[in-house]
């Protein structure tokens, strides 16, 4: 018997699923997950019958109802407050940086979709501004935090996997999918850690796992 449980979507391909999942894993709560195969349209029937943005992560936990990631990383954090900084000036800085990625980076995550199907294969043509800009700011973050946290931990606040590596973990599988160059040194070594997180190696595991016929051709099929 658990609290209630957590739906996803293909982990291939989702996410916001991922960052949803790590939140609630990290927090360490007693939920069952359900994957629902995404249909490639943005509009898969099971996910719409259930989840009020039509949109997955979706969380039922002991009567709460969540439905957005970035909800799901609030609410995780109230049952696991170490999944934001402790001081509040730092927290406020973490918040910034998970909207921001929430919001944000739209070239990045149009243009680079995640697909775990792909490794080291840089696009054969030239990234537009707007991606490369996406792309210089995310280094820029996460190098100004591993110097300013390098003696305390390898994460973004040091030593601890918080809500800002969750919403941050999509974009490491990107980077490293497409062979994203020019990253600082700091950026590389974060990936690192990142990618041999044991949650994120229990995810990769997991999506290898799923159906052939899950696969979609518009991620299986991005030129190398
Ligand atoms: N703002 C939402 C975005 C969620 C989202 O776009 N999820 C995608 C999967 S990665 C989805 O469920 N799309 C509907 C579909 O593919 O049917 C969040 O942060 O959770």
């Amino acid at each position: 018997m658990t609290d209630g449980r957590l739906v996803i979507g293909t982990r291939r391909y989702s996410s916001w699923s991922l960052r949803g999942w790590l939140c609630v894993r990290r927090a360490g709560l007693s939920v069952t997950v359900e994957t629902l195969r995404l249909s490639g349209t943005g509009n898969t029937a099971e996910i719409k019958a259930l989840s009020p943005n039509g949109c997955v992560p979706y969380l039922e936990h002991n009567g709460a109802i969540l439905w957005d990631s970035l909800s799901i990383a609030e609410y995780c954090a109230e049952l696991a407050p170490d999944l934001w900084p402790t001081e509040r000036c730092t927290r406020a800085q973490a918040r910034s940086f998970t909207a921001e990625m929430h919001s944000g980076f739209r070239a990045l995550r149009s243009t680079l979709p995640m697909t775990l199907g792909r490794e080291g294969c840089p696009l054969p043509t030239e990234l537009s501004d707007d991606v490369r800009s996406d792309i210089a700011r995310i280094n820029a973050i996460w190098t100004k935090q591993r110097c300013q946290y390098a003696q305390e931990g390898p994460y973004l606040f040091g030593a601890t996997f918080g809500n800002v590596d969750a919403m941050f973990a999509p974009v490491v599988l990107r980077f490293l999918s497409y062979a994203v160059s020019g990253l600082s040194q700091e950026a590389q070594a974060y990936m690192q850690v990142i990618r041999h997180h044991p949650l994120m190696q229990e995810w990769v595991h997991d999506a290898q796992q799923e159906p052939k016929e899950w696969q979609l051709p518009q991620y299986e099929n991005i030129p190398c």
